[in-house]
């Protein structure tokens, strides 16, 4: 798996690089503020939540007495790692064992990576010593179908599917009954990312948490929300769509290897409020990783060029 300063390459090297060279051994100037606004907004963290970090940082200026440029960027990190920590502590990953089955519903828009994803959890868990089932309830497309099979078939993990077009909470159900005889006890559901309307798929995925909720006491533990970091701001919107309408817990950002787009995280647990809870790394099975909110700025700001 690629490190996470390899992963965030991109990120740094396009505009965390230039903040901290503006940052550097300086005194703080009106300028400072000026372009430390710039490319925040150009490092996609968002108008919102740049202006929130500005504030917070020119407070803490002129409490603190701040006027070197590296204080302010020790400063910035420190508020940086505060915002992607929603409730000010990191959500636990480890999960009540005196449940029978823990269930993860897993949505987001078409191609964010949600298939994938799946299979990548399945496999991290099972390393761990988790018993995992699968279930396809993106019955929408025949090849979802088969692309969630044909990673299981890789990993190890069985799948449950049904027929495509067929009704996805049937197949939950049916997710359901089978983890239970099979004695699993982590159960991931793949969703579908599109269907013939926005309204049409808010619904089904309601449909399908219902079942959970039915048939498993307190399901779905997580619903995990998959946010592909290049669609940058525009991933915001989306998230708020599904965050209304299915009790979003945490967020899987992938894609983070191929866009210099990764400062949308701010953005995410900033607005949203969110916490992030994996990262996607790479197009591999093992391309996950746990979401930790220091290494994460850290490894924005680390010197050098790759
Ligand atoms: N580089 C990179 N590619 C990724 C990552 N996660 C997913 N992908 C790629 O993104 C593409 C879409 O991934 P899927 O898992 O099929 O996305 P999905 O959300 O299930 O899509 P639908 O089923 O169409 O809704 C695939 O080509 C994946 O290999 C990642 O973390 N990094
Ligand atoms: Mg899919």
């Amino acid at each position: 798996m690629a490190s996470l300063r390899d992963t965030l390459a991109r990120t740094r090297n396009s505009i965390f690089g230039k903040v901290q060279t503006l940052l550097g051994q300086a005194d703080i100037t009106e300028e400072t503020w000026d372009e430390l606004e710039a490319l925040l907004l150009q490092a996609d963290v968002g108008a919102a939540t740049t202006t929130k970090l500005l504030d917070a940082l020119k407070k803490r200026a002129s409490a603190e007495g701040i006027v070197r440029a590296d204080k302010l960027r020790e400063a910035l990190k420190d508020e940086l790692r505060k915002l992607l920590l929603p409730n000010g502590t990191p959500p636990p990953y480890v999960y009540d064992k005196t449940r029978l089955l823990e269930v993860i519903l897993v949505v987001g828009v078409n191609g964010s990576g949600k298939t994938t994803s799946i299979a990548k959890l399945g496999k991290l868990y099972q390393s761990k010593g988790r018993k995992v089932l699968l279930a396809a309830c993106d019955t929408f497309r025949a090849a979802a179908i088969d692309q969630l099979q044909i990673w299981g078939e890789r990993a190890g993990i069985p799948v449950i599917a049904g027929v495509p077009n067929s009704d996805p909470g049937a197949v939950a159900f049916d997710a359901i009954q089978s983890a239970f005889a099979r004695k699993c006890d982590l159960l991931i559901v793949d969703t579908a990312g599109r269907l013939h309307t926005k309204h049409n798929l808010m619904k089904e995925l309601e449909k399908v948490r219902n079942v959970l909720q039915r048939s498993v006491h307190e399901a779905p533990h997580h619903t995990l929300l998959v946010i592909d970091a290049a669609n940058g701001q525009n991933a915001i919107s989306q998230a708020k769509g599904f965050a209304h309408s299915v009790a979003v817990t945490g967020v899987i950002l992938t894609k983070l290897d191929g866009t210099p787009k990764g400062g949308v995280a701010f953005a995410i647990t900033g607005e949203l409020g969110i916490p992030i809870r994996y990262i996607g790394t790479g197009e591999k099975i093992d391309d996950i990783a746990e979401f930790n909110a220091q290494a994460f700025v850290e490894s924005l700001f680390e010197d050098g060029r790759s």
